[in-house]
């Protein structure tokens, strides 16, 4: 019987070895009263990529005025889309031309090297920096934006492709079309429907009336 409470520990060991043993690797990030670099990989090659196939220098720029091109917008990177080849090491300068905080933020890259599969660059205000990554093989299209509250749904979003990407995602501005787009469906009501006919009613009879007191007078 005094074997049991043994096994069981026993057992809670080994799982919690396991699960720290499969843990992924803690992401080196930098910080100073600039900004953050988070995830950056300069070295390390993805499982699929044998060797880097080209490096190339890449610079990203953010801020309001880059959102002018695009209506209804109000932030947005100087590009929407980036294509590069597998295996590519990329150079990143990321520039914010604002006063207000923005981010560079890549989703869906392999965990083992970008832990919560995401890189991520940003800035307080003014200013740049730099960092690199090494980007997988896979044929895929990459998620980019400035995940601060409401920067990507006004317009900070766009997609990095790789070997071509597998597709366009959603709502990137200037480029696809979104999920759902926004309605603004009128809600007919009596109330709304009784409205409406008696403006058209006034608008009709108005003119009409004055026109008629202007005649009438001598
Ligand atoms: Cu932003």
């Amino acid at each position: 019987m005094k074997l049991f409470p043994l096994f069981f520990a026993m057992m809670l060991l080994f799982c919690s070895a396991h699960v720290v043993a499969n843990m992924p690797t803690a992401g080196n990030m930098s910080m100073d009263e600039k900004g953050m670099i988070m995830n950056a990989n300069p070295d390390q090659l993805p499982r699929d990529c044998p060797q880097i196939s080209e490096t190339i220098a890449l610079t990203i720029r953010a801020g309001r005025k880059h959102a002018l091109k695009l209506n209804g917008k109000m932030y947005a990177f100087d590009q929407q889309e980036w294509r590069v080849k597998p295996c590519t090491k990329i150079n990143i300068t990321f520039i914010n031309d604002d006063q207000i905080r923005h981010q560079l933020m890549i989703h869906g890259l392999p965990g083992y090297l970008y832990p919560e599969g995401m890189f991520h660059l940003e800035l307080n205000g003014e200013g740049s920096l730099q960092a690199s990554l090494i980007l997988p093989a896979l044929k895929k299209t990459y998620l980019v934006h400035c995940e601060l509250p409401q920067h990507a749904e006004k317009g900070m979003k766009a997609q990095l492709k790789v070997d071509g990407g597998d597709g366009d995602l959603p709502s990137i501005p200037g480029l696809s079309a979104a999920i759902k787009t926004d309605r603004y469906w009128v809600d007919w009501s009596h109330a709304t429907v009784a409205i409406l006919l008696l403006c058209v009613v006034i608008g009709a009879t108005l003119p009409w009336l004055v026109i008629r007191l202007k005649k009438s007078k001598p």
